[in-house]
């Protein structure tokens, strides 16, 4: 099957396109990692986690999604086939979304004692896990846009790293995230991009087309089938992005964002705290859905009223055009 990002083909040719190089005889070696990430930009340790505690936070999160009709569940739960989501409208997705990042076994993922180890001799020190969390419910058709995360985590250490979880199986074509080799390195990206404070300075995605962000920024896409378990860690320099979700049948990605860092330097007060900020306004973290044909909803934080329902304001305009999000996160 053809691979797409935000709708452009992606080229898979040998020297394009290839898996990630797996780092699990680094654990246990802190100066391995180090030296490791250093050089890659990522790590990418193949089942890290007990799947069951996974599976169990995948369980958790669909039959969340059910209740709003996001998932069909005439089918069987784990095959997470998109439903009608009527109830996406006059839901109050602001305790949704609560519910979803604070659930028991979600929080045993990205809280996870193997996890917080490899962080702990990663970094030298205890670890904070990002007190925001962002799940991600990628329903067929949808995908991300590329950026490197830097420019939205910035307002405390430099030291801050990504773990990318899959929530159970992605394959390539259900929407897994790829990264782009020798991007951490680019001259560009730390000359201007890098330097940007995403809510300041307003930032929109990098680029759409796959082809075109290679060329200028790095070299091989790096991406592969994911399973439970598995984990990709990643530093704030590297350019990334997912591939869009062409499910043959309707299987929604799921899957999780969660940022680490020491326990004793500078927070980012956007995303830490028991009030959190995130990128202000009245929003809440709901990707996706663009296929509603609004505007509004490009962007992964969706304007909601005091009751927590979505608001729309903007024009409907046909197809919507794509890496429009104003604000990624
Ligand atoms: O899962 C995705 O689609 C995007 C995730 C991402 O950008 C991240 O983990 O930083």
């Amino acid at each position: 099957m053809e691979l797409t990002a935000n709708g452009r083909r992606v080229d898979t040719a040998p020297g394009r396109f290839a898996p990630l190089e797996p780092a699990s005889d680094l654990l246990g070696d802190p100066a391995g990692l180090r030296e490791a990430m250093a050089d890659r930009g990522y790590l990418f340790f193949p089942r890290l986690l007990d799947a069951d505690t996974v599976l169990a936070a995948r369980r958790e999160i669909l039959t969340k999604y059910a209740v709003l009709g996001e998932i069909d569940d005439r089918f069987p739960l784990d095959d997470a086939v998109a439903g009608d989501r009527t109830g996406v409208a006059t839901a109050n997705l602001r305790a949704f979304s609560e519910s979803v990042r604070n659930g028991y076994w979600y929080r045993a993922v990205t809280d996870h004692e193997q996890l917080l180890g490899f962080y702990r001799d990663l970094l030298g020190g205890e670890v904070h896990c990002y007190d925001f969390r962002w799940p991600r419910f990628v329903r067929p058709g949808e995908g991300c846009g590329f950026h490197c995360d830097g420019p939205y985590m910035n307002r405390g250490t430099d030291r801050v790293f990504t773990s990318w979880i899959p929530l159970g199986r992605v394959r390539l074509e259900e929407g897994a995230l790829m990264v782009l080799e020798g991007s951490h390195r680019s001259e560009e990206l730390h000359a201007g991009y890098l330097r940007a404070d995403a809510d300041v300075d307003g930032l929109v995605w990098l680029d759409d087309d796959p082809v075109v962000v290679q060329q200028r920024y790095g070299r091989r896409w790096l991406s592969n089938d994911f399973a439970p378990g598995d984990v990709l860690c990643f530093g704030m320099h590297t350019l990334h992005g997912a591939l869009d979700n062409h499910s043959p049948t309707g299987r929604c990605r799921l899957s999780s964002d969660s940022r680490y860092q020491r326990a004793d330097e500078p927070v980012d007060h956007r995303w830490n705290g028991t009030e959190i900020e995130g990128h202000g306004d009245r929003r809440v973290f709901y990707p996706g859905l663009g296929q509603w044909n609004n505007e509004d909803f490009q962007d992964e934080w969706k304007r909601i009223d005091e009751h927590g329902r979505l608001l729309t304001t903007g024009l409907a305009t046909g197809t919507a055009p794509r890496g429009r999000q104003e604000a990624h996160r």
